[in-house]
């Protein structure tokens, strides 16, 4: 292979490369079919919100429809090895960063193997819908085993949707590839459109046998990512954007990401937060570069909403994770264990178990609906955040002392929604409560005035009141919005006749390390 390494592209590629950056800022059409921004589209909204044909791509997929994300599950499979940059907060002893938590992947397998992992999981497991490639390195710096998969499950589970995430430097390649096996959900992962900003971000890419650095790498990037997501959304491809929020290096600048991609028609923006533990071994982490607080990527992200829809439900997952978005079944799944399953797919009990579940969303969202009205009217500056204990199915049926996870939910007279999630470490670690862990607990949910919870025990209840944040019981098993909803509005109840003090809460901790906790 003839491999050089350059700090300049040549005058010739980077000029062309200049002159896709200046059209590229000066888009302002929208091609996605989907269209971008608040005007039509959401992550959390439904059907009303948006084209019936853009609805029926969203509906049951958990990363592009925050309802979904209650009821609905997705696999990675983890058949791309390689990658074609560096990214500053990646390991390669680690997953992907673009798409997940730092963490060994397991197994890597060939395009035969992912392919019959992805028929038991999808019997296994009926509500599983999405199929995702997004690692452990780069899909398309790994074209033949990416669409060998794609095309073998279209061929054998055809019900099931084809995701992709990339980095997007060989995008503009594969466009026509991806949008002949019917891949209808791609995530570009764009941390700046600003080559200066990039440079501190990639240390070096590789295109075209030649090796990059410094500012020439991050121009040649930032050209591709965005001419692959016009490419895409003139196609009509439904692509979301994934940033990392790194404090200090592209924080601010995410604004400008933003407006970026949404000029270029991308249907969801997810920033989420630097993960960089100095264990993980990456150049961020060893140089100590922090990631935001949970306010800091609220504020970020809140700002960014007035542009366009945002993720907030993304978890960072494994580029091998199996099941609903916060969980990993994939440990139930090992190659060993599929490849000696019998596996019949049988795609009408599939779809009689969907139906079930699109009844229970039915259900839920009448149950939402009717506590809002009981709101109707009512006017008031107050805002809070509730944490949420959830194991799935939309509603509070988790125990404090069990929880890996809280879902938090800010709540005013204008409604529910979620606005993120902090990972913690279990508190009941084997039948006991394990002391250690209720700090880091109280850390992750310290902006909350209160948690609601199937369950909790007395010794954790009086350690959260003592830290101001109120334990609830009272709506175990309840839908979550009906529930946050009726919370907020005892809340303003008692705000009003005196009883408590609406005060500001202060920040709280996004964890950096994986998980401890069984
Ligand atoms: Fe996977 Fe990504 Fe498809 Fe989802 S994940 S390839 S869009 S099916 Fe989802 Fe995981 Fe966040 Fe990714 S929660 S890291 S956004
Ligand atoms: Fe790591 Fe993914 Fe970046 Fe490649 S694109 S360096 S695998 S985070």
């Amino acid at each position: 292979m003839d491999s050089k390494e350059r700090s300049g592209a040549t005058p010739q590629t980077r000029s062309q490369l200049m002159r896709n950056i200046k059209v590229i800022t000066e888009h302002t059409g929208c091609g996605a079919a989907g269209g971008s921004g608040k005007a039509s589209c959401g992550s959390s909204m439904g059907p009303q919100d948006m084209p019936a044909a853009v609805w029926e791509k969203v509906k049951n997929h958990p990363c592009y429809s925050e309802e979904a994300h209650h009821h609905y599950a997705r696999m990675h499979v983890a058949v791309a090895p390689a990658c074609n940059i560096q990214c500053n907060y990646c390991n390669r002893k680690y997953d992907c960063a673009n798409e997940s938590r730092p963490g060994v992947v397991s197994e890597r397998l060939t395009p035969e193997q992912a392919a019959k992992k992805t028929l038991a999981v999808a019997t296994a497991i009926p509500q599983m819908t999405v199929l995702g490639i997004a690692g452990p390195g780069d899909p398309l710096a790994n074209p033949a085993k990416t669409f060998k998969t794609f095309e073998l499950i279209a061929r054998t589970a055809p019900d099931i949707k084809l995701c992709l995430s990339t980095n997007g430097l060989m995008l503009p390649d594969y466009v026509d590839a991806i949008q002949e096996l019917n891949v209808d959900h791609v995530t570009i992962t764009i941390n700046m459109v600003d080559p200066d900003v990039g440079a501190l971000i990639y240390p070096w890419i590789f295109y075209n046998h030649v090796r990059y650095t410094g500012r020439a790498a991050a121009e040649i990037l930032t050209a591709r990512q965005l001419l692959g997501l016009e490419m895409l959304t003139e196609r009509g491809i439904l692509c979301k954007v994934n940033s990392v929020m790194i404090p200090g290096v592209n924080d601010r600048h995410l604004v400008e990401v933003n407006k970026a991609v949404k000029s270029r028609g991308a249907f969801l923006h997810n920033i989420m937060p630097l993960i960089s533990a100095p264990e993980h071994g990456t150049a961020f982490g060893i140089t100590g570069q922090r990631g935001p607080s949970a306010q800091e990527l609220k504020a970020l992200q809140d700002q960014c909403e007035g542009q366009m829809n945002m993720m907030r439900h993304c978890r960072q997952c494994r580029a091998d994770a199996v099941g609903l978005l916060g969980e990993d079944r994939s440990a139930e799944f090992s190659t060993e264990k599929v490849m000696t399953m019998d596996v019949e797919y049988d795609v009408d009990s599939r779809r009689a178990y969907q139906t079930a579940v699109e009844d229970q969303r039915q259900e839920k969202g009448a149950a939402k609906e009717a506590e809002m009205r009981t709101l109707t009217g009512r006017t008031s500056d107050v805002t809070i955040l509730i944490a949420v204990a959830t194991k799935g199915d939309g509603r509070v049926n988790e125990h404090f002392g069990h929880a890996k996870e809280f879902q938090v939910y800010e709540a005013s007279t204008a409604g529910a929604k979620l606005v993120g999630h902090r990972r913690v470490d279990g508190y009941c670690q084997g039948g006991y409560g394990e002391e250690d862990t209720l700090p880091t607990v109280i850390r992750a949910i310290n902006d909350c005035v209160a948690v609601l919870v199937a369950k909790i025990g007395g010794c954790p209840r009086d350690t959260l009141k003592a830290a101001g944040i109120e334990p609830v019981d009272a709506c175990a098993h309840e839908f979550i919005e009906a529930a946050v909803l009726g919370y907020f509005k005892g809340y303003l109840d008692r705000v009003e006749k005196g009883e408590i003090e609406h005060v500001a809460r202060g920040d709280a901790a996004i964890r950096q390390g994986a998980y401890v906790a069984a």
